[in-house]
């Protein structure tokens, strides 16, 4: 199945909506990530000493933006190419780093869903199962290229 237009633009229209609260949004996506896979606390270096998750750190709200990004840059592509291409170099370094790291195929699925959350939660009543269903689409198609780049490094 194709990614449409149609998909495309639900993804970039709730992006534009979730700006408006990167901060809170950002705090909510490791909220989620850490009620689904506690474990997950020691893997990011932002959390690994707090006890709580830090309101306002520059480095946990960076890293949440680039996901909800990448995700975003994911629709467009598969619109237009079809396939998600990210440049060589980057791709390296996302394989490395989650290699490094001992991520693996239960994690992706862990942060898909803690992903959804947020994004149903940054849009509030626009949430639509075809929203639903793009941003999945884009993710797993974002998630499979790094998937494929860490079983070449490992
Ligand atoms: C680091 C993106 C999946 C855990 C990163 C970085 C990016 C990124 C851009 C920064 C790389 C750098 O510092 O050069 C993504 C995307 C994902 C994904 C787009 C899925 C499509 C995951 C999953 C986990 C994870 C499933 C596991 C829960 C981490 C950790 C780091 C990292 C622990 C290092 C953070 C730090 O302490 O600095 N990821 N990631 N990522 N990612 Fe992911
Ligand atoms: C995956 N990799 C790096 C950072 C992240 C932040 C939030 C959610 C998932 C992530």
């Amino acid at each position: 199945m194709g990614f449409s237009e149609k998909q495309e633009t639900l993804v970039k229209e709730s992006w534009e909506i979730m700006k408006e609260d990167i901060p809170g949004l950002s705090v909510y996506l490791y909220i989620q990530i850490l009620e689904i896979f506690p474990e997950a606390k020691g893997l990011f270096s932002f959390l690994k000493d707090t006890d709580e998750i830090p309101q306002n750190n520059p480095k946990l709200k960076f890293h949440a933006v680039k996901v909800f990004k990448m995700v975003c840059e994911s629709a467009i592509q598969l619109r237009e190419k079809g396939e998600v291409v990210i440049s060589g170099s980057t791709l390296k370094s996302l394989g490395s780093v989650h290699l490094q790291k001992g991520i693996i195929d239960p994690h992706f699925e862990v942060v898909k869903e803690a992903l959804l959350r947020t994004v149903e939660k940054g849009v509030g009543e626009k949430w639509s199962e075809d929203m639903k269903v793009a941003w999945s689409e884009a993710y797993d198609q974002l998630a499979a290229a790094i998937k494929t780049q860490m079983e070449k490094e490992a």
